[in-house]
């Protein structure tokens, strides 16, 4: 009776540490994939003085998971740092709607 007993606990424990490296893998697992971040540099057309710039800037940075955004009025682009595509998408659409032309600019990264 004992002796079956102490087995049972010892299955029971082996179960519970297989559990619980289980766990502990997929925490690991979702730690390494969460930080990842999306550079995507855009062509913006429109632009005419520094008050562009910063209404651009004040929009796009509103923008959950927009972590930076450099605006160059010369260059007439914006290079947005976000967390996920979706973000930068987001971004995107915020200066369109500001009423400026996007493009995605291919020759800068
Ligand atoms: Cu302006």
């Amino acid at each position: 009776m004992m002796r079956r007993r102490g087995r049972e606990l010892a299955r029971w424990c082996a179960g519970a540490l297989l559990m619980g490296s289980l766990a502990w893998l997929a925490a690991c697992d979702s730690r390494a994939a969460t930080p990842s971040v999306t550079t995507v540099a855009l062509e913006v057309q429109g632009m005419h003085c520094g008050g562009c710039v910063a209404a651009i800037r004040t929009d796009v940075l509103a923008v959950a998971g927009v972590t930076n955004v450099e605006v160059s009025l010369e260059n007439h682009s914006a290079v947005v740092t976000a967390t996920s595509p979706e973000s930068a998408a987001k971004a995107e659409s915020a200066i369109r709607s500001l009423g400026y032309i996007v493009k995605v600019n291919p020759n800068q990264k």
